[in-house]
């Protein structure tokens, strides 16, 4: 029965529209917190889920998000690892099984049985949000809670595809997307990290916060003439980069990224743009020695590191604030690849 409701943008079908609207009231599970939000961050990752962009079934209706920040106010009765009031963070991966051979190497993303937050349950464009304790972020009393989501998936997910890349302190690694949500915290973990930057996004605006972020070199893929050419050129001794974080929601570098990497480097793709391929000469991976690899946001551990690194004040990266309800503009804009860095809903008290 409907005790009382919450506001809550729900997809109703595959394709939208968005509806903002009041929905029923769950209670948590034994090994679940319910967490008042306060901060959502909106990740392309929502986007993809709403379009149906992916050959993976997606639940509908749905309430989406999954870098959603807030406060415990109600748990289950075996839950030990949050009190009522602690501040809170809900991720992409909401729960997993805890026991599968992934699960107990700490490889929880490719647990068979995990729920996704915002795509296989309801995530954090909501007011109340439900997750397995064992996989919520706990987060330090103090820290700012609408710069913190971003850092739920966004960070967590270029943070472990650095570590994935290999790349060591003073090395360059070339970001792909840069000017976006993954690709501004990019910057920022590998500066604190060690790493130089050369950024790959296109337009003024990302080209300017890319430089502010921390990159020492931005090529405009709208602008370039010879993009293998220009990334090389921008990285030291113009023998490409040590390791490309494919961030771009488009195929094409993708496909470009083995050019301009390093021999012995390695190419981690991340971004996950529809109906992609990745594709690469056999040649010239076998002689050069490539390494292609795959990274999907983290485990418990990487998320508490990816954290620290925030809450050490190590991670500055802009953001915008709007209110829940202007969900559908802030997709739209998305759409248009018109967003330098990330939006953050303010969800009402
Ligand atoms: O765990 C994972 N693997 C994971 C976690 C979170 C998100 C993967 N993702 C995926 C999302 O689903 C999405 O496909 O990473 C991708 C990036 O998410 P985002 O950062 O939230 O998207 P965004 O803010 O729209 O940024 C994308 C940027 O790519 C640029 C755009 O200009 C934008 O700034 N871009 C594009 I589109 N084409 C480009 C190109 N050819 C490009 N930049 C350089 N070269
Ligand atoms: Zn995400």
């Amino acid at each position: 029965a409907v005790v009382f409701g919450w506001w809550a943008q729900v997809a109703e079908k595959v394709g939208g529209p968005l509806v903002y609207k009041q929905i029923p009231v769950p209670k948590p599970g034994p090994d679940e917190i319910l967490v008042k939000m306060r901060y959502s961050g909106v990740c392309h990752t929502d986007l993809h889920a709403l379009n149906g962009d992916w050959p993976l079934p997606v639940k509908m209706p749905l309430v989406g998000g999954h870098e959603g920040a807030g406060h415990v106010v109600a748990k289950g009765e075996l839950v030990k690892e949050f009190e009522i009031g602690d501040a809170a963070g809900i991720k992409w991966l909401n729960g997993s099984c805890l026991s599968c051979e992934f699960c107990r190497q700490t490889d929880e993303s490719c647990c068979a049985d995990a729920a996704l937050s915002g795509y296989t349950v309801d995530g954090t464009f909501q007011q109340y949000a439900i997750g397995k304790a064992a996989l919520a972020s706990k987060i330090s009393k103090g820290v700012p809670l609408d710069a913190a989501a971003p850092v739920l998936c966004a960070g967590i997910t270029v943070y472990k595809g650095l570590k994935e890349s290999g790349a060591r302190p003073g090395e360059t690694v070339a970001i792909v997307g840069a000017g976006g949500g993954l690709g501004s915290l990019a910057i920022q973990y590998a500066r604190a990290m060690g790493l130089r930057v050369v950024g790959i996004d296109g337009g003024s605006e990302k080209q300017a916060m890319c430089k502010d972020l921390g990159a020492e070199a931005f090529v405009d893929f709208t602008q370039s003439k010879d993009l293998v050419a220009d990334v090389k050129a921008a990285t030291p001794g113009g023998l490409g980069a040590h390791a490309v974080i494919l961030l771009a929601v488009s195929e094409k570098p993708f496909q470009q990224a083995t050019e301009y990497v390093r021999s012995r480097g390695t190419v981690v793709a991340i971004g996950l743009p529809a109906n992609a391929y990745l594709k690469a000469p056999v040649l010239n991976t076998v002689v050069r020695m490539i390494t292609i690899k795959g990274s999907y946001v983290g485990n418990r551990q990487d998320g508490v590191e990816a954290l620290d690194f925030f809450e050490r004040g190590l991670i500055k990266a802009p953001f915008k604030t709007a209110p829940l309800k202007d969900l559908p503009k802030i997709f739209e804009l998305m759409e248009q690849g018109k967003i330098a860095g990330r939006y953050v809903l303010e969800i009402p008290e």
